[in-house]
C-alpha cells in the first residue's frame, strides 16, 4: 500500500471548548506527531503522543494567554517544555495555534529545518521560549522566568513547565524544586508527565522516584494528582493553579498520570516507544486508529 503524507490545514482558536471539541484537537495533534515522525524517520513518539490532551487544554481552551501573530508580546504567558525530546507535540501545537504554517511539520528533523529534534532558540521558530533537551535544565529556566515576572516585572502572568518523570532523576530538578518554594513562586505550575516510562525501562525500576506527591509536598508545593488524559481533570488542576497564583505563595505541581503512546494501540504503555518513529506499516495502522 502506498502512503502519501499530507497535513490537514486546520488551525484552532484559543477559547473555551466542549470536551468533544477538545478531543478532536487532541486527535489532530496525535495525527501530526505520527506523520511528522514517519517522515523524519527518527524521534520520540511515545511521550509526544501522551501529552496531547494536556497540550490541547493549555493552548486551545483559553488557559494560556498568547498572540501567535505577535508572539513576543511581553504580557504573554510562558510555556517551557523541559522534556525537550517531546518537541513533536510542541511543534504540532504551535502550528495548529497559528504560530507557523502547518505544512512545516513535514520538515521535522530535516537538515536546516527550524523544527530540530529538540527545540532550539537559534532556529527563531515562533513560540519557542527556550532551547531544551538536556534533561533537568528547562525547569530551572522556567523558575528564572517566574522569578523575573514576580520580582522584576511585578506581573502575574503564568509560567507552565512540563518535565518527564524519568527527568526527575536529574539532581538539578530537586534544586529547582527547593528554589520554587524558597522564592514563593506561586506563578509556577510544574506538570510532571508521569507515564512511568523512560528511555530503557519503567521509571520505577530504573531509578525509583516515588513517592512523588510526598516529595513535592516536602519541597513546599501544592500537589494535584490527575488523569492526564481526562479533560475535566486537567481543567480542574489548572483552575486550582490559577487560584494558587492569586491567593497563596505556593508553587503548584500537577502530577499527570499518563500512558506513553496513548491513542495508538501498539505503542500504549510501552517504554520501547520512548524514542522510535513508526515505520510505514505502523504509520498506516496508527493513522487508521486515529482517523478523524
Ligand atoms: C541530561 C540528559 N541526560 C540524558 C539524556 C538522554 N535522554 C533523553 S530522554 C531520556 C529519558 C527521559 O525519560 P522521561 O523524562 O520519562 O521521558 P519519556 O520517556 O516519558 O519521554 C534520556 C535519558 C538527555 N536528553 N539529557
Amino acid at each position: 500500500m502506498s502512503l502519501v503524507i499530507k497535513f490537514t490545514p486546520d488551525t484552532f482558536t484559543n477559547s473555551p471548548k466542549t470536551n468533544h471539541e477538545l478531543s478532536h484537537i487532541a486527535r489532530t495533534l496525535r495525527t501530526d506527531v505520527v506523520k511528522s515522525l514517519y517522515l523524519a524517520k527518527s524521534g520520540h513518539s511515545g511521550g509526544s503522543l501522551d501529552l496531547s490532551e494536556i497540550m490541547t487544554v493549555l493552548y486551545f481552551n483559553g488557559f494560556l494567554k498568547y498572540n501567535s501573530k505577535n508572539w513576543k508580546d511581553k504580557s504573554r504567558d510562558r510555556f517551557v517544555l523541559s522534556a525537550g525530546h517531546l518537541a513533536p507535540i510542541l511543534y504540532s501545537t504551535l502550528a495548529r495555534a497559528g504560530f507557523f504554517e502547518v505544512e512545516e511539520l513535514g520538515t521535522l528533523r530535516k537538515l536546516g529545518t527550524r523544527l530540530q529534534g529538540h527545540p532550539g532558540l537559534d532556529t527563531n521558530l515562533p513560540g519557542i521560549e527556550t532551547s531544551a533537551g538536556s534533561l533537568g535544565q528547562g525547569i530551572s529556566i522556567a523558575i528564572g522566568m517566574a522569578m523575573s515576572h514576580k520580582y522584576l516585572d511585578k506581573t502575574s502572568q503564568k509560567v507552565i513547565c512540563i518535565t518527564g518523570d524519568g527527568e526527575l532523576e536529574e539532581g538539578t530538578v530537586w534544586e529547582a524544586a527547593m528554589a520554587s518554594s524558597n522564592f514563593k513562586l506561586s506563578n509556577l505550575c510544574w506538570i510532571v508527565d508521569n507515564n512511568d516510562c523512560q528511555i530503557d525501562g519503567r521509571v520505577s525500576e530504573v531509578m525509583n522516584i516515588y513517592p512523588l506527591r510526598e516529595k513535592f509536598e516536602a519541597f513546599g508545593f501544592d500537589v494535584i494528582e490527575i488523569d492526564g488524559h481526562n479533560f475535566d481533570d486537567i481543567k480542574m488542576a489548572l483552575s486550582k493553579y490559577e487560584a494558587n497564583l492569586k491567593n497563596t505563595d505556593k508553587p503548584t505541581c500537577i502530577i499527570a498520570k499518563t500512558y506513553m503512546g496513548k491513542g495508538v494501540s501498539f505503542m500504549e504503555n510501552k517504554y520501547e516507544w520512548h524514542g522510535n518513529p513508526p515505520n510505514k506499516d505502523q504509520t498506516i495502522q496508527a493513522l487508521n486508529e486515529l482517523e478523524l
